[in-house]
């Protein structure tokens, strides 16, 4: 055997775990920078072989990288993340760069994954935090024919599909009205919905998701440890990144396909079934500032409906939520 498969073969049968570099080496009978060099190589094309001076070699056993060709592979989805499937390996946000595709005509179902981002977006020119390779980072395009007041619905769809994802990996998570996934009171998801309208309706929209997976607590920056988690936090193990994106995607595609067809109540009962917020005393952005009052519902277009201390019940469509009590 060719000492390039010998020592594959050995790293493959490591399962994971260190072959030493020496022991390799008497093995095949060559000298250690002869192992080197064919580790170089099996490098080069792809493997992913970690080396340690004082351990040895490991090859990964999930090379859990978003490409497209891991991906697309497991994928069952009809439409979304098909055709076009955009990947980076760092970008400054796949809402930017998604827009810009919407911008030149690129269809619906579109999917721009970045594996980091220098500047991933909240709402309100918020930072979201991309731990390199640890999250699921992505933009899809959308193009419904929905009147601008249910832009709304977008969000909502976007969040109960997340969800119905987590509850597949074995975890339950709330909705924080409107675009907040959230698991005692940390967030583990957020969404950012762009839309461009015209007087026709809505020409495109841009929505992201940033999920957090593998990032331990440790790993986010300080201002944010006391308020997020991640699919590793909350299920007790890494989790392949590879699979939750395509169940992501199938359940987007799925929730969507419901949303379009007019299902949007189904999607409105789950949201209420998972709301966080309504029955609890907030504060929240009116025309007159900030306002207190009680969340009472989420209507039909998506708004939440808060009732103030007059009694006026207030048809919210975005905002932020602070709880009040
Ligand atoms: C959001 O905004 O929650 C929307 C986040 C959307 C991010 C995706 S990633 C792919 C796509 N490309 C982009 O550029 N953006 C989208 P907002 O509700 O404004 O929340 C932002 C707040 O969440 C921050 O001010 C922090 O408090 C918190 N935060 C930031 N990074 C976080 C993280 N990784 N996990 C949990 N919370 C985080």
């Amino acid at each position: 055997m060719a000492v390039r498969e010998a020592v594959l073969r050995a790293i493959r049968e490591g399962q994971g775990q260190w072959v030493s570099g020496e022991v390799l080496s008497k093995d095949l009978n060559v000298t250690r920078t002869t192992i080197w060099k064919h580790i170089k190589t099996l490098q080069s094309e792809g493997y992913a072989i970690e080396s340690s001076p004082k351990k040895g070699y490991r090859l990964s056993l999930f090379p859990d990288i978003l490409s497209p060709e891991e991906v697309r592979a497991g994928l069952q989805t009809t439409v979304f993340g098909q055709e076009h499937y955009l990947y980076f390996k760092e970008i400054d946000s796949t809402n930017n760069f998604a827009k810009q595709l919407a911008a030149e005509g690129y269809p619906e179902g579109t999917v721009v994954i970045a594996e980091s981002q220098r500047a991933g977006r909240g709402r309100r020119g918020r930072q979201w935090h991309s731990e390199p390779g640890q999250g699921i980072f992505m933009s899809l395009i959308l193009r419904p024919s929905l009147p601008v007041r249910e832009l709304s619905r977008i969000t909502m769809f976007i969040a109960v599909a997340i969800v119905d994802t987590l509850n597949q990996a074995g975890i339950k998570a709330g909705i924080k009205w409107p675009n907040d996934v959230l698991i005692d009171g940390r967030k583990i998801a957020g969404i950012l919905t762009e839309a461009v309208t015209d007087m026709d309706g809505i020409e495109y929209i841009v929505t992201g998701i940033g999920l957090n997976v593998n990032t331990l607590i440790e790993d986010f920056p300080e201002e944010f440890r006391g308020i997020a988690t991640s699919v590793r936090e909350e299920a007790g193990r890494s989790v392949p990144r590879i699979e939750l994106l395509q169940e992501l995607l199938q359940k987007l595609e799925d929730r969507y396909q419901q949303l379009i067809s007019g299902g949007f109540n189904e999607i409105l009962e789950k949201v209420r079934s998972l709301s966080l917020v309504i029955g609890h005393d907030i504060k929240f952005d009116s025309v007159n500032g900030v306002t207190t009052g009680r969340a009472i519902d989420i209507d039909n277009n998506g708004f939440l409906m808060v009732r103030d201390a007059m009694g006026n019940i207030h048809h919210v469509m975005s905002g932020e939520i602070l709880f009040h009590k």
